[in-house]
């Protein structure tokens, strides 16, 4: 039999693991998303708070496991829900590490970022069923000075260990070592054919017959061949939340151009045939550009073809493909879902 002081304690460390797993994934969940939002130099910080908080749930997993071990032994229900979220846990911490070393990114049809993501959403039901059932309660003992700076002696940990696999992927020449600050790696710059083509989720290239193609804004519409006759050029790099990064040389008409007067109108709408769309804030329009070339070549069917979004400084699902549709609007650019949901 324990004595029970012990078993006091051991629950006490039990329950402080499970509040800063908690935390360590909550933030890892924080920063992950707005990872894929931010496209300008301030993603390195998120970035970085991303990788240390998975190293810390790195380093509270031996811990964890103890716990885990006990609990499974009791038969509770739930047991599999359980297995089903460590394993989740396991895939994105792990297919994350492979993707961000450079180790091993792609799995034929799907990349080790897609399995990294897709896993932690999946794993997102499971967490939050996890504090509905077995909620890890904060209480004041946890908030005194030693508890504090133990937390804190575990986040830098974390981040020595992320600082440590920097170095290591250098010193082996790992790709990951290669990487921009939003942690994606140069493909098919200067070399549109070489650039992946990527869709945001379910969208497919649709074939687009030229004759039948318009571009709408607002009540006029322009055919391809109006539009080709504007040739201002931009170089801009587009940087998918996928992983890759590449800067082209691009061929189009400055969005703001094509819009005429813009009174009373706070955002603009650019649709593609699609039916995929993002809100800008008017003010961007004269940034954003329209392309139908890229490397002094025609888009392809898919990059884009016939008109495309260039947004510098934008994560690459702002750059909207097969563009027909544009349209001024009085509501806000940051009325709509932070995420296409299609
Ligand atoms: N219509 C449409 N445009 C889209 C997408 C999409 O799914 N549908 N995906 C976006 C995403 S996520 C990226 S990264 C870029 C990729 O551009 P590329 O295929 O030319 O490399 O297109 C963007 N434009
Ligand atoms: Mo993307």
């Amino acid at each position: 039999m324990r004595c029970p002081a012990r078993r006091d304690t051991e629950n006490m460390s039990a329950r402080r693991t499970n509040v800063g797993l908690l935390v360590a994934l909550g933030a890892a969940f924080a920063t992950g998303a707005m990872a894929f939002g931010i496209g300008s130099g301030w993603n390195v910080y998120v970035s970085v708070s991303h990788g240390v908080a998975g190293f810390v749930i790195v380093l509270l997993a031996p811990w964890k496991g103890t716990i885990a071990r006990r609990g499974l032994h009791r038969e509770r229900p739930g047991r599999a829900a359980s297995l089903a979220l460590a394993t989740l846990v396991v895939a994105a911490l792990l297919f994350g590490v492979l993707h961000s070393t450079g180790v091993a990114r792609s799995f034929g049809l799907v990349t080790a970022m897609q399995i990294h993501v897709g896993a932690a959403l999946l794993s997102l039901p499971f967490v939050l069923w996890h504090i509905a059932v077995r909620p890890a309660r904060l209480r004041r003992v946890d908030l005194t000075r030693r508890h504090l700076i133990r937390s804190a002696a575990i986040a830098a940990m974390g981040t020595l260990i992320l600082v440590a696999s920097k170095g290591i992927e250098r010193v082996a020449g790992l790709p990951g070592a290669r990487r921009r600050f939003t942690g994606s790696y140069e493909e098919g710059t200067g070399d549109p054919a070489q650039m992946p083509v990527t869709q945001w989720l379910n969208d497919g290239v649709p074939s687009i017959d030229i004759a039948d193609w318009t571009l709408t804004v607002g009540a006029r519409s322009w055919t391809y061949e109006e539009l080709t006759a504007f040739n201002e050029t931009t170089d801009a790099l587009i940087d998918c939340t996928g992983g890759w990064f590449a800067t082209q040389h691009w061929e189009g008409v400055w969005l703001r151009e094509l819009l005429g007067d813009v009174t009373g109108a706070r955002s603009v709408v650019v649709r593609s045939v699609t039916g995929y769309a993002r809100s800008f804030p008017l003010e961007d329009a004269s940034r954003l550009l329209l392309a139908h070339r890229v490397a002094g070549e025609r888009l392809s069917p898919g990059h884009g073809y016939p008109l495309r979004v260039v947004a510098p400084g934008r994560r690459g699902f702002w750059w909207v493909k097969w563009v027909n549709e544009i349209e001024l609007s009085p509501r806000p650019w940051w009325l709509q879902p932070p995420f296409p949901l299609t």
